[in-house]
């Protein structure tokens, strides 16, 4: 007989769907069960989704989780659905999940699941729940072959490999493909990726950045022919030093396409310092690229703000104030004389400037305060 089957997105919030939950729903949907998907608290358009009419029963409810920060989000849901459908089998999964699963266990009872499902790897995501989403969502490989500290995908995606038929994931009616991979430079499969993508012909983005330490000149010459929109790379710790730089003169010697370069700061490794990330934003400013600074979340708790002990509560405001006030959506733009204005022309000059923007905002902030008692 066919089943009834419930996939739920916790109501936190997240830029993307859920492509663990579309890939399910399509697993489901191949069997012949009948499939509802509902987003918790969904905002106002989320990609034209129309909540369902729930139904009296479901056979089997399937709850993903993202950030280990959503972690009271993600309880709220699991407990809202376990006593409405108490006769349902509720499952849950995700990266949540997979890191913290004593600690859903210890909430709800249920002992989740952990790591990729891998009856569902290979299904493609059903885009039907979300009519006017524009992208189609894939990856390549999953895996990295890097095992950086800070990063969860050694924990999440313990093995390196190879996806075949990643296209046959693209919606037709989609603008632009977003690929999640962690390592795509790393893939065997990287020439054969090229051609599959020159004829798509639709632009594409590896949003999780490439591999500065494997991107040469014929890599560079060969993306330079295709849509990649935009370029991104990372300069996370000093084994990218060197190739970082390399890499941006590289794509721009064969292309004029725009380059994203993510930083990490405020992670608990021991080069981990405002000096180096003074150093590293300086380094990709001087070359003209967007830079993109990501402060480190932890993987083993579900605090969203810690304090690493090479970095301090006045720094990390400082940061977050200018990349979100003064520039706009956290990303550095390239100008030279308004980073020079705004960053300092060396690490003391850096500290300084953010200890006088905090205190700046903290004056503005007991202002607004006392105005409104
Ligand atoms: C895509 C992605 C994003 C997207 C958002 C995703 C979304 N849906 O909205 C974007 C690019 C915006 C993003 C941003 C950030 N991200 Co991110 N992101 C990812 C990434 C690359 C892939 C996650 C994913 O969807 N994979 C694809 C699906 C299919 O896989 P999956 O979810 O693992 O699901 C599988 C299994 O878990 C299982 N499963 C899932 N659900 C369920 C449910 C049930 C019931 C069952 C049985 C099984 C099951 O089945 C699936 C198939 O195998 C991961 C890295 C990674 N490799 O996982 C980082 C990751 C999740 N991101 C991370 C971080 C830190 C961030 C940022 C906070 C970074 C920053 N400091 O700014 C930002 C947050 C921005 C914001 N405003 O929210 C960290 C999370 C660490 C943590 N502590 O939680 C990760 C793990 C990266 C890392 N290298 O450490 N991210
Ligand atoms: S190279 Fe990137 S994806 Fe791979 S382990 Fe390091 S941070 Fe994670």
């Amino acid at each position: 007989m066919n089943k009834q089957i419930l996939l739920v997105e916790p109501g936190y919030e997240n830029p993307y769907p859920s492509l663990a939950l579309m890939k399910i729903s399509t697993w489901h949907k191949n069997k012949g069960d009948e499939v509802d998907y509902i987003k918790d608290n969904a905002p106002q358009d989320y990609f034209g989704y129309q909540p369902p009419k729930l139904k009296e029963q479901y056979d089997i409810i399937y709850i993903t989780t993202l950030f280990t920060y959503h972690f009271q989000a993600a309880i709220k849901s699991i407990k809202d659905y376990q006593s409405r459908y108490p006769n349902a089998e509720v499952k849950v999964g995700g990266i949540l999940a997979t890191l913290l699963p004593d600690l859903i266990k210890r909430e709800t009872g249920i002992i989740p699941h952990v790591g990729l499902f891998d009856k569902v790897e290979g299904c493609s995501p059903d885009y039907s729940f979300l009519p006017s989403f524009p992208f189609s969502i894939t990856y390549t490989t999953r895996g990295c072959i890097r095992k950086c500290k800070f990063c969860v995908v050694r924990l999440l995606e313990p093995k390196f490999f190879v996806r075949k038929n990643w296209e046959k994931d693209i919606n037709p009616n989609s603008k632009k493909i977003i690929f999640w991979d962690n390592n795509w430079l790393a893939s065997p499969n990287f020439y054969k990726d090229i051609e599959k993508l020159k004829k798509i012909g639709k632009p594409f983005d590896f949003n999780q950045g490439i591999d500065c330490r494997l991107f040469d000149e014929e890599k560079a010459k060969i993306l330079s022919q295709t849509k990649i929109d935009p370029l991104r790379f990372a300069f996370d710790n000093p084994s990218q030093e060197g190739y970082i730089q390399n890499a941006i003169k590289l794509a721009k010697k064969y292309s004029g396409k725009d380059i994203m370069v993510y930083v990490i700061f405020n992670s608990e490794e021991a080069y981990d310092t405002p000096e180096f990330f003074y150093h590293r934003i300086n380094e990709l400013n001087k070359l003209g690229v967007d830079i993109f600074p990501m402060r480190y979340r932890p993987i083993n708790s579900i605090q969203k703000h810690i304090i690493s002990p090479q970095w301090n509560s006045i720094l990390l405001r400082g940061i977050k104030l200018i990349t979100t006030f003064y520039y706009s959506r956290g990303v550095i733009r390239k100008n030279r004389k308004v980073f020079l204005k705004m960053f300092g022309k060396n690490a003391d000059e850096f500290k300084r400037g953010m200890h006088k923007v905090y205190k700046y905002d903290k004056k503005l902030n007991n202002k607004k305060s006392t105005a409104s008692l």
